[in-house]
């Protein structure tokens, strides 16, 4: 077998995104651009000769010819050991649990998270350093900075390694080891969650349902859901992996997980439903025809954590992302807990988690996680509600409510416009940074602007700086409006508008969000001439 080394020219849009390099499928298939990116990646990593690596991946179409070429290049550039999921497959969680047991270098993860797949969809890649979270700016910004010097990659002239029985083999004197996806990660849950208590709801009734969308997440989620809580068969729906998700968007939230959403609202509707998106990092929680937030998610989770084994000593500290809701705050101060705000994005929760100062973490997008692994993790989460249903024994919806009355309610929403012309969207970033002198201080209806700035942040563990990480303008009131462009799609530009405003009179819940924030919708719209600028009169997804 030899190793060839082959001239390429660089490519000038290999940045990574909020979470790795996202592109069309036909972008990823032309000559050298995944050869490209994944050489800028290992000149960009130093590591070690005879380094291991973790590689795995969503299903999504072009996982396996990806993970074939990245074992060739990884043999051609020194690695000594990858270790692969069974069929390419590792859920995000998975994979960071694999890194951080088998104590590797690091590991490649191959997905576009809840992005569509297919020949026509999206395909990504992105970089895990050594404590198995995402590779953070300092390292994304080596690779892409590589990225556009590259001359020549190395890669391995060998036949393809299969990937579908579990063992070892040999690739030019590197070992590729093929590995059970679902049993690392299995154990860890097991270790977290009281699955005595689970399995004894579920034997007194309890009904779940959890959609996994025809993504990564089914067969972690047949083998911990029905296998050992023994969930009756069924409970998982849409388990298969599918390379097209089944021509699906495995994003969960209500507009895209609307099949699980007509059962959890129709008749004879089970207690619990979730579901999880392409990679396995995102989780939607619902009860018996009720939606929980992703924010109160992460604040009720809080709350309630010394009910887990895993958790019964308490918390460190809590993070929340930019544009998540205070709801975690509140919690974090009642618990007398520090609480951290960075960025929108999961790299930035690593330095708090290794250095010990939080344990939960949580993004308004669906995403929820601990210091179990340093990626956000859809099926804890569910682990982690149904550990709390155990010991509590009322209602998804009875939790959420007493949550409330505590702690008062941040009633929150998002709404994206997805797909704008980029110009367009740029234009409306640009307008509200222009607008900032005149914004402070004025009365906007039954509002007063506190603040507007650009958010930026300074990591508290190693001092680094990141700046432009969305447009705030904070009222009197403690109610908010944020404007973020999105790093993670790949057609056009999509315009995320985040709107929260605090309601502490448990007499006016239940109320409807949208209601509720209509007027500061309405601002929104006003103060960044959105629909003028692009055309646009209503958001793609309201979550
Ligand atoms: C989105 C979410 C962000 C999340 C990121 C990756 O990013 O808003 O909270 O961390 O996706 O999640 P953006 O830049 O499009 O807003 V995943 O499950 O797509 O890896
Ligand atoms: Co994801």
């Amino acid at each position: 077998m030899t190793i060839r080394t082959i001239p390429t020219q660089p490519f000038t849009d290999q940045k990574p995104g909020t979470s790795g390099l996202r592109k069309r499928v036909p972008v990823f298939q032309q000559a050298h651009y995944l050869e490209n990116f994944v050489q800028s990646i290992f000149d960009s990593i130093s590591a070690p000769a005879n380094a291991t690596l973790v590689l795995g991946g969503d299903g999504r179409y072009y996982n396996r010819e990806a993970i074939q070429v990245i074992l060739k290049m990884a043999a051609a550039n020194g690695f000594g050991r990858v270790l692969v999921g069974k069929g390419g497959i590792l859920s995000t969680p998975a994979a960071s649990c694999v890194i951080r047991k088998h104590k590797t270098y690091g590991g490649i993860i191959l997905s576009a998270s809840h992005n569509p797949g297919g020949p026509e969809g999206d395909f990504g890649i992105k970089y895990n350093v050594t404590n198995g979270g995402p590779a953070p700016e300092k390292v994304t910004e080596a690779i892409f900075a590589r990225s556009k010097q590259i001359s020549e990659y190395r890669i391995l002239e060998a036949a393809d390694i299969s990937l579908d029985s579990l063992g070892v083999s040999d690739l030019g004197g590197m070992q590729v080891e093929v590995i059970d996806p679902v049993t690392d990660y299995a154990d860890l849950m097991a270790s977290l969650f009281d699955f005595a208590a689970i399995r004894d709801l579920l034997a007194g009734g309890f009904r779940i349902k959890f959609d996994a969308m025809h993504a990564v997440t089914g067969p972690y989620a047949r083998e911990i859901l029905e296998r050992q809580l023994n969930a009756p068969a069924g409970s998982v729906m849409n388990a298969e992996p599918l390379p097209d998700f089944g021509n699906g968007h495995p994003d969960p939230n209500l507009t895209y997980a609307h099949e699980l959403v007509d059962i959890v609202y129709g008749e004879n509707a089970p207690d619990f439903g979730a579901a999880s998106d392409g990679d396995g990092d995102r989780n939607m929680i619902l009860g018996k025809g009720f939606f929980v937030t992703p924010s109160d998610s992460l604040a009720i989770l809080a709350a309630n954590a010394t009910l887990v084994p895993g958790y019964k000593n308490g918390l460190a500290g809590i993070a929340r992302s930019m544009p998540t809701s205070a709801a975690a705050d509140r919690v974090a101060q009642a618990l007398g807990i520090p609480c951290y705000e960075t960025p929108t994005g999961w790299k930035f929760f690593g330095n708090l988690m290794d250095a010990g100062k939080v344990t939960l973490c949580g993004e308004e997008s669906f995403g929820t996680g601990s210091d179990h692994v340093r990626e956000k993790d859809g099926l804890w989460a569910v682990l982690f509600w149904l550990n709390i249903l155990a010991a509590r024994k009322q209602s998804v919806e009875a939790i959420v409510y007493e949550h409330w009355a505590k702690y008062g309610r941040n009633v929150y929403s998002r709404h994206d416009y997805e797909g704008l012309p980029t110009d367009a969207a740029n234009g409306v970033m640009k307008h509200l940074h222009g607008s900032f002198a005149n914004l402070q201080g004025q009365t906007l209806g039954n509002y007063k602007v506190l603040f507007c700035d650009d958010f930026s942040y300074i990591d508290p563990v190693d001092g680094s700086i990141s700046t432009g990480q969305g447009v705030r303008i904070g009222f009197t009131d403690g109610s908010r409006i944020v404007f973020r462009l999105s790093g993670t799609g790949t057609e056009g530009a999509t315009l995320r508008i985040y709107l929260e405003a605090f309601e502490p009179d448990v007499a006016k819940h239940p109320l409807d969000a949208q209601a509720a924030l209509s007027e500061l919708i309405g601002i929104a719209l006003q103060i960044s001439e959105l629909r003028t600028r692009t055309g646009r009169e209503q958001p793609t997804v309201i979550t």
